[in-house]
């Protein structure tokens, strides 16, 4: 089993910063293991993936064949603006290439997906902040409990001391869930009875302090960007944990099910407005997930950082490939752009 993060010397400084490892280094470690989640999200991908590779079975690069392609991208949730994108890169290449042969084509398209999605790839920091505060949020059943799941696995393997906050208050199901993990993972958990979110937040991460935790992962419940006073209520626990520790939150994570095909990319805008989010978790991408929305994040995100010098890309940090705590794994922008493309 590799791990995402490097796991911490005894004689280390508990300060000192932790960076999660690339999904190169990764694969330089441990090569079965990500061939083996590779496996999955190949699987997953391959309703689309095949019908993308299909368009490059033929003998001749014409206007079919990039009309074809279009229409795949389109299928594949990559969205119209971020399928333009790709058809105008991609014809540029295949223009300066002179490439001839239409399998040639399709690896300048994994070349400029890949580019397109590369700013997406960064390793995820823990260990820079003692404790390092994130808070997960996410609409209904998209995954949130879950990866806390995992990456509190990773993360204590790595020998980081973690706090869960159960600030999902609405259902008492909901802090069991949690709690299972935490017995799993023999880490510590703030939760109450009937609280509300933002009081258990405040709790965790003023424990989180106390007690000098590695890491404090606030779960939130459920909800509709739509739904403004539960965003409202969101805002409020973010607020409450800078009240509880003046430079959190460090990290806002969306979790995001790769199933919502183009409506993703709307709860992102929609998150990322009301809370500022540091970071996405795209799950579920071993099931009929159609993956080209990433693609439609990336441009979105590469717009708004040309308009505004202060927006920098929100990076995928991990991506979710079944319901098992092994399942969750670093995003690698060319890895992904292959196994859409297979
Ligand atoms: N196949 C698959 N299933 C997943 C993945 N991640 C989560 N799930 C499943 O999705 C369902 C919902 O997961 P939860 O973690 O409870 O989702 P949540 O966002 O916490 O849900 P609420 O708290 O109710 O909003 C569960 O059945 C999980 O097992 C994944 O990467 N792949
Ligand atoms: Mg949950």
């Amino acid at each position: 089993m590799f791990s995402f993060f490097k796991k911490k010397p005894p004689a280390e400084p508990p300060s000192a910063p932790q960076p999660a490892p690339s999904a190169r280094d990764d694969a330089a470690v441990a090569p079965e293991e990500r061939r083996g989640w590779l496996d999955k999200l190949r699987r997953g991908l391959r309703t689309t993936g095949s019908s993308i590779a299909s368009v490059f079975t033929g003998t001749q690069i014409d206007d079919a064949l990039y009309e074809e392609l279009e229409a795949a991208l389109l299928m594949a949730d990559t969205g119209v603006q971020a399928t333009e994108m790709l058809l105008d890169d991609l014809k540029r290449r295949v223009k300066e290439s002179k490439a001839t042969d239409p399998s040639a084509v399709r690896h300048l398209l994994a070349q400029a997906l890949a580019e397109l999605l590369a700013p997406l790839e960064q390793p995820l920091r823990v260990g820079e902040q003692t404790p390092t505060v994130m808070m997960v949020v996410g609409v209904n059943g998209a995954g949130k409990t879950t990866s806390i799941g995992k990456l509190t696995r990773h993360l204590a393997q790595a020998n980081q001391r973690v706090l869960l906050a159960a600030a999902d208050t609405f259902r008492a199901a909901a802090r069991e869930q949690l709690g299972v993990w935490a017995d799993r993972n023999r880490v510590e958990i703030v939760s109450q009875e009937g609280g509300d979110a933002a009081a258990v937040t405040f709790d965790a991460v003023k424990a989180g302090v106390a007690r000098a935790c590695d890491v404090v992962i606030v779960d939130t419940a459920g909800r509709l960007p739509t739904q403004l006073h539960l965003m409202e209520e969101l805002k409020k626990v973010r607020r409450t944990i800078s009240k509880a520790m003046e430079s959190a939150p460090h990290e806002v994570l969306l979790v995001v099910d790769g199933n919502t095909g183009q409506n993703a990319l709307a709860q992102v805008k929609a998150f990322d407005h009301a809370l500022q989010l540091t970071g996405l978790i795209v799950t579920k991408l071993d099931g009929t997930a159609k993956g080209g929305v990433l693609a439609a994040i990336a441009l979105w995100a590469r717009e708004r950082a040309e308009r505004d010098a202060d927006h920098r890309p929100i990076p995928v940090y991990f991506i979710g490939v079944g319901e098992k705590l092994e399942d969750l794994e670093t995003f690698s922008a060319r890895e992904f752009a292959q196994a859409l493309l297979e």
